[in-house]
């Protein structure tokens, strides 16, 4: 009988070695410890022993029992060691691989063009004023010299919001509030950028809403010599040094006298082409010097103060300098026309 038991644990012991599975080594578990097992049969065979071999068998079963118990625990230990091993092995991130890239995106062209026209008149001395998109009809028609009855209220012109609130029609609104918070006295040096809306139908030059910037400059002595210096300054500085401007006089309720200022033609330098219409001219700007009772609902006294405005449009800046044809594309969104004005 203690040899059968030896036997047993050889044997036991072997299957131990050779299981590669943790299923594997519960079967040997099962079959050597389980209760129909050979131990359990020896200790349940023992009551036909004599008292002396009693003791001894029933000691001897108990020590290969609890040896192929330590055999099977530590066995299990190991393979769930390497079971561990590999899983960590097969879910192993190189965390120094690169991502996936997120393509980049650009300043829109007509913030582009904005900044840069800011930039040229920040350079000379003036201040970038913002104001409110949905404005009071006092404020962008009324102040501005345009009537109740002036053709250029028209509701069917304008984005009406209420009976005296619409969508901006120019951003003049916002010269007129910053000259009324100065009290009546100047200077006045600032240049206004934003959105503004008109009722057109869209076609390739003309845009329901298009963007415009706005600059006016009031004080003692600001005469027409100090305009025609401004603008002068600011083409070459935004078209190139090589460009000249002149004044043609034009007609607009809020200044007066009023003018239409034309820059040299960038593809002929003025001798005439395709795209001046022959006749080396390009129209860039609407000025003037600001009619008196614009000052004075405004608060300054015509006869102390003087001052020129000017108003140019973001889109048709930006179409000449970049060669556009349509106004639409800057609202379209069509990011392989957006791409293009990205900046390194
Ligand atoms: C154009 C012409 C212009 C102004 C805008 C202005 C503003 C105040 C007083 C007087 Cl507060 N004038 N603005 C003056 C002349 C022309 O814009 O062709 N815009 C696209």
């Amino acid at each position: 009988m203690i040899n059968e038991l030896s036997r047993l644990e050889d044997e036991a012991l072997q299957e131990v070695v050779d299981a590669t599975t943790k299923k594997e080594l519960e079967t040997v578990r099962v079959t050597y410890l389980g209760k129909k097992g050979p131990i359990t049969e020896v200790l349940r065979g023992m009551g036909k022993l004599s008292a002396e071999e009693r003791p001894v068998v029933g000691q001897k079963a108990n020590e290969v029992r609890a040896r192929i118990q330590e055999a099977i625990e530590s066995k299990q230990q190991r393979l769930e060691e390497e079971e561990l091993e590999q899983k960590l092995a097969e879910e192993r991130i190189d965390v120094t691989l690169p991502g996936q890239p997120l393509p980049r995106g650009g300043k829109h062209p007509l913030t582009s063009v904005v900044e840069e026209v800011e930039d040229i008149f920040i350079g000379m001395g003036f201040e970038v004023t913002e104001g409110p998109e949905v404005e009071q009809d006092y404020y962008n028609f009324e102040k501005l010299n345009l009537p109740p009855d002036h053709p250029a209220r028209d509701m069917q012109d304008s984005f009406y919001v209420s009976q005296d609130l619409l969508l901006r029609t120019q951003t003049s609104p916002v010269q007129a509030r910053t000259m009324e918070k100065k009290d009546g006295k100047g200077p006045v040096k600032i240049v206004c950028p934003g959105k503004v809306y008109r009722r057109d139908e869209d076609d390739a030059t003309h845009s329901h809403q298009f963007m415009q910037i706005e600059g006016l400059y009031v004080d003692r002595n600001v005469r027409m010599s100090d305009l025609k210096g401004v603008l002068d300054t600011f083409v070459k500085k935004y078209f190139g040094e090589e460009r000249e401007i002149r004044l043609r006089p034009s007609f607009f309720p809020f200044t007066e006298p009023s003018v239409e200022v034309d820059v040299t033609c960038g593809l002929c330098g003025g001798k005439g082409c395709r795209v001046c219409k022959h006749t080396g001219w390009i129209e860039v700007l609407g000025a003037g010097m600001v009619h008196p009772s614009v000052l004075e609902m405004s608060g300054f006294d015509p006869e102390e103060y003087s001052g020129f405005a000017f108003g140019m449009g973001v889109e048709r800046f930006a179409m000449l300098k970049y060669g556009i044809d349509d106004i639409r594309h800057f609202y379209t969104n069509d990011t392989r026309f957006l791409s293009q004005f990205k900046r390194a």
